[in-house]
């Protein structure tokens, strides 16, 4: 750990937190294995579709990548349970995440091309919406906020005595925030039954972890709030399975928060148009080559689980014909009515008139905007 603080980020210094034996992933079945695989490939595949949506100019707004972190949104959701109604609210960078609770390729491309029949009908963009039958929560943009969202979430879980676990995930700079500690801190001191994913993907934004905090680890966090912290690989699909399912458990089991510090790498830029000027040479490439999360989980089936590589490239098949098919159904999706855009935003378009300066009256009290009965300006 000598070069933990080398110029190259921690994470490259970082030795690989293996499995430990027993743990819950070895009780998958063969086919559970094959689907993580599935969710995976399939993360990987509609994000390469997007990009070239995107430079066709077919995606509306910014296009964002989980190139190499596809094993940590995918293995940690997969811990949750959907029979019970477990809940989690993704970032960008967990696609993958999205698509184990039930998202479809059709609703996440006519959703980045802002499409009229997208789940938001084109007044959102790329993966900015929920479904609380199938259990992710809309997510908005503000880096933290969704860990009191997620707290409160999980405390009514709690207080309906409902055996529900729910899952956030931030990024390494999310957590320098005050709605990370404030949101953390409550769920904590409630003991709700919360699983706080933190991917440490080495940078936010433009940001590497060693210039935002100077903690040596992110799991060293949880001890300020007494709860677990926890760090595994992240491009390890197994290894993030394991320690989010034991989070999920001891959540279940009424013994509230963890803390989980996925290490992970992110090897495109925040978004699309970002170049990486700042990312040293070679970083990338080296993860590229040495940890990519899909080639180590192929390596892994094709090894230790005897699966032959006919079975994956079947798989891969039935992922680019998905990806089609979605593809194909979203062009002919038609764009969204101007309408559109004025409802479901907020509540009902107000009544009040919004240049009401501009029809003779004094104030806002004249204007109806505060009851006159309330005082103030005019005594
Ligand atoms: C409170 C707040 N500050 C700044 C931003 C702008 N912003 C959006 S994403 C981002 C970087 C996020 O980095 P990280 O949390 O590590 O997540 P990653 O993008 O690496 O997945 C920033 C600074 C924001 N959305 N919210
Ligand atoms: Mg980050």
């Amino acid at each position: 750990m000598a070069s933990r603080t080398s110029s190259r980020g921690r994470n490259a210094a970082r030795p690989r937190v293996a499995a430990a034996s027993g743990a819950p992933s070895a009780s998958l079945s063969r086919a559970q294995k094959l689907e993580v695989y599935y969710y995976m490939r399939l993360t990987r595949s509609l994000e390469e579709r997007l990009v070239n949506l995107y430079r066709q100019t077919k995606v509306i707004g910014g296009l964002f990548r989980s190139l190499g972190q596809e094993a940590d949104a995918v293995g940690s959701a997969y811990a949750l349970d959907r029979t019970k109604g477990d809940f989690l609210s993704p970032l960008i960078r967990n696609l993958g995440s999205m698509l184990v609770q039930g998202a479809e390729p059709l609703e996440i491309i006519r959703q980045y091309m802002a499409k009229g029949d997208s789940p938001t009908r084109g007044r959102e963009l790329n993966i900015h919406f929920g479904d609380l039958e199938r259990g992710f929560i809309g997510q908005i943009s503000h880096l933290g906020d969704m860990v009191p969202v997620m707290a409160g979430v999980t405390l009514s879980f709690k207080l309906r005595g409902q055996n529900r676990v729910g899952l956030v995930y931030v990024g390494d700079g999310a957590t320098s925030t005050g709605a990370f500690h404030e949101g953390i801190n409550f769920a904590a001191v409630q003991r709700c039954p919360l699983v706080v994913v933190v991917e440490n993907n080495g940078y936010a934004y433009s940001t590497p972890i060693t210039k935002q905090t100077a903690a040596a680890e992110f799991r060293d966090k949880a001890l300020a709030y007494g709860i677990p912290g926890e760090q595994a690989d992240g491009n390890d699909v197994l290894a993030t399975y394991d320690v989010t399912k034991r989070a999920v458990e001891r959540a279940r089991r009424g013994e509230g928060v963890t803390l989980i510090e996925l290490i992970t790498y992110r090897r495109k830029g925040h978004a699309e148009h970002d170049n990486q000027s700042y990312v040293p040479e070679g970083e990338i490439a080296q993860w590229e080559a040495t940890n990519d999360p899909v080639d180590r989980y192929v390596a892994r089936l094709t090894g230790e689980d005897g699966v032959k590589p006919n079975e994956l490239a079947e798989l891969d098949a039935r992922v680019q014909r998905e990806i089609d098919a979605a593809t194909d159904e979203a062009e002919k999706s038609p764009m969204p009515e101007p309408a559109d855009a004025l409802t479901g935003v907020y509540a009902d378009p107000p009544s009040v008139e919004p240049l009401w300066y501009r029809s003779g009256v004094s104030s806002a009290v004249a204007a109806n905007e505060r009851p006159a009965s309330w005082g103030t300006f005019n005594g």
